[in-house]
């Protein structure tokens, strides 16, 4: 294990990938690694990118990972995306997209598998993004879809967050801004190409004038066609100057510390419910516990408690 994250530190590619895979079947040894690599995380620029389906959100991480490397910056990538089963069309598209990059030492893509996270898949994703960042990437680019709790959990752990929307989706931008609207510090109207982007990009226009943005950060809005690079240099360069704006107002440590209580407080939920099931279990099994329960001979509210004293809290 100690070769492996001294590999890893080294920036090797088949070291991170082999600790990564590790990391999602949850092996001991994997948690001993991240206890080693965590000194060396926190240098890395954390940049979520979320949207519906669909939206681009693959092809703009691509022409932004050669636009970032243009410009010297090493980049890992992590897919989390739950709505791309492993035989669908969008992982083949991936595939592709990753294997042009797949020469360059400087960049590394990671797909997360979104099923079978014991320890949810706002940690593992965590702990990839950890393992990139002692890597020594300059820049994570988080790819989610920004459906489930678990995916906006995700994007909140970066420091700067681009929601891509696309022509045509008006009342998806109404349920965006209930949910991840708030988590935006850029959009992007993808597929600018199609008609109505005009209309998309004031109706987000709108939308900001009514809510009240935070801080002295308005966020600002990209016309994208990620399939042939247009706008990406622009949306690159706004990635900078909202990151610039994160480290000047210490906002940057803020998020870092939020991240940190996220991740802490995961692993504490995890730990701490494993080692009670464990305590109580006989021969590894808790049946007799949940039957009790659903003949009404225990109920689930006491038998919580009562775990706890077990265990003594
Ligand atoms: N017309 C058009 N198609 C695009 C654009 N960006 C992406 N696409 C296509 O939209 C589809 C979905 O893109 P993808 O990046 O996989 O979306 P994701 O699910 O959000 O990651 C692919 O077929 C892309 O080639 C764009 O700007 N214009
Ligand atoms: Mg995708």
């Amino acid at each position: 294990m100690d070769e492996l994250v001294n590999r890893v530190l080294h920036g090797e590619y088949r070291a991170a990938a082999r600790l990564m895979t590790l990391i999602e079947g949850q092996s001991v040894e994997a948690l001993a690694a991240m206890k080693r690599l965590y000194s060396h995380t926190g240098q890395a620029e954390l940049v979520g990118i979320t949207g519906p389906p669909g939206s681009g959100k693959s092809t703009l991480a691509d022409k932004l990972t050669e636009e970032f490397r243009r410009i010297g910056k090493t980049v890992g990538i992590v897919a989390v995306d739950p709505t791309s089963p492993f035989t669908g069309g969008a992982i083949l598209a991936d595939r592709l997209r990753m294997q042009r990059h797949s020469l360059d030492p400087g960049v590394f893509i990671r797909s997360m598998a979104t099923r079978g996270h014991l320890g949810g898949l706002a940690r593992a994703t965590n702990d990839v993004v950890n393992i990139l960042d002692a890597m020594g990437k300059d820049l994570i680019l988080i790819e989610t879809v920004g459906v489930g709790q678990d995916e906006v959990e995700v994007v909140k752990t970066a420091y700067t967050s681009v929601v891509v929307t696309v022509p045509g989706l008006g009342d998806e931008i109404q349920a965006l801004k209930a949910g991840i609207m708030e988590i935006a510090d850029l959009f992007v109207v993808n597929k600018a190409d199609r008609e109505g982007a005009d209309r998309t990009y004031l109706d987000l226009e709108i939308m900001l004038d009514q809510s009240p943005f935070k801080g002295g950060w308005r966020p600002p809005i990209y016309k994208t066609v990620a399939t042939e690079g247009k706008g990406v240099k622009e949306l690159a360069e706004g990635i900078v100057a909202h990151q610039a704006y994160m480290g000047r107002e210490g906002l940057r440590d803020q998020k870092a510390t939020e991240r940190v209580r996220a991740l802490f407080q995961e692993l504490l939920r995890e730990c701490l419910t494993k080692r009670a099931l464990e305590r109580i279990s006989i021969n590894g099994t808790l049946d007799f516990l949940y039957q009790r329960m659903a003949r009404r001979e225990l109920d689930p509210y006491s038998a919580a408690e009562e775990v706890l004293k077990r265990v003594g809290l």
